[in-house]
């Protein structure tokens, strides 16, 4: 593995190998396990992404926080109860490839290809490519490709968490009039009036493609998500009693995140055909109000 002098690799625990990432512009770590961002912190802030102190650094466990990558399905398997929630991509070890820097930052590109261990979730033939950028802002673009004989249908998430100081002071901006549902109690499409706040559990898959902003106002920063090949957009914050059922989540640690998600979830289904691609991609910085 030929690494640039700011990225080097380390197992933190045994067995659980993590590229570590030091450059001028930002600092981060991403697991093997799952191509899984696990902080980006870019020069002069604190931590964006948001990590559970409680978080399991097993192979083959999902991680509570940073960039989960949910790919071939979003949320619970449409038809298999017993088949892991989220895909199975973000519990394998992904393969390291090309590492480059330059003065603004690094490009780090994982790739993951179907196996007998992914064919026994899910027959498809695919390879995966995540290219990850870090510096002073976070590219991330999941390349899909169908490398099967027949088409197939997929959707999936960035699933991520960001830090903020207080839920009960931080809204959403940029979802104003969108369509959304509610935790999937309700196939109800309900239209957002203005900002997201929290002041319960939210879990809404909103239909949109918009740049959207994470207003942290008790941090004094906003946080601002661009994305592509998206056309939903989830918001998730568990609040008091998910956050209790959540064995790798402090109890009270519910007002120190929120999840946006670039996705592609239910009407956003995407199929892609023999040969074809889909890209995923998010981009996100900072600003300070
Ligand atoms: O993205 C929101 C959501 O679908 C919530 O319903 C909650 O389940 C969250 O994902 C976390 O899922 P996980 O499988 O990572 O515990």
């Amino acid at each position: 593995m030929n690494l640039p002098s700011s990225v080097t690799l380390i197992e933190e625990p045994a067995g659980y190998p993590i590229l570590v990432i030091q450059h001028a512009a930002a600092s981060g770590r991403i697991a093997l396990n799952g191509a899984h961002v696990m902080e980006w912190t870019p020069a002069g802030e604190t931590p964006v992404l948001y990590m559970s102190p409680q978080a399991l650094l097993e192979p083959g466990k999902a991680i509570r926080g940073g960039v989960p990558v949910c790919w071939p399905w979003f949320g619970p398997h449409p038809t298999e109860s017993d088949k892991p929630a989220h895909g199975f991509v973000r519990n394998l070890m992904w393969e390291v490839g090309e590492v480059t820097e330059n003065l603004a930052g690094v490009t780090l590109q994982l790739h993951l290809r179907d196996s007998d261990a992914s064919r026994a979730f899910w027959p498809h033939a695919f390879e995966l490519m995540f290219e990850v950028k870090m510096g002073a802002q976070l590219s991330m673009a999941l390349h899909i490709k169908n490398t099967g004989t027949e088409a197939w249908s997929m959707t999936g998430a960035l699933h991520t968490y960001f830090c903020v100081t207080d839920v009960t002071q931080t809204a959403v901006i940029g979802l104003d009039d969108a369509f959304y549902v509610e935790s999937r109690l309700s196939p109800e499409r309900i239209e957002q009036s203005g900002p997201v706040y929290f002041d319960r559990e939210v879990d809404r898959n909103y239909e949109s493609k918009e740049t959207v902003r994470l207003l942290d106002k008790a941090g004094g920063r906003t946080i601002v998500v661009e994305k592509s090949g998206s056309r939903a957009t989830i918001v998730w914050n568990p609040w008091i009693e998910k956050s209790k059922r959540l064995s790798d989540l402090p109890d009270d640690a519910y007002p120190y995140f929120v999840c946006i998600e670039a996705a592609n979830a239910a009407p956003d289904v995407v199929a892609v055909h023999p040969s074809k691609e889909h890209v995923l991609s998010q981009r996100l910085r900072v600003t300070r109000n």
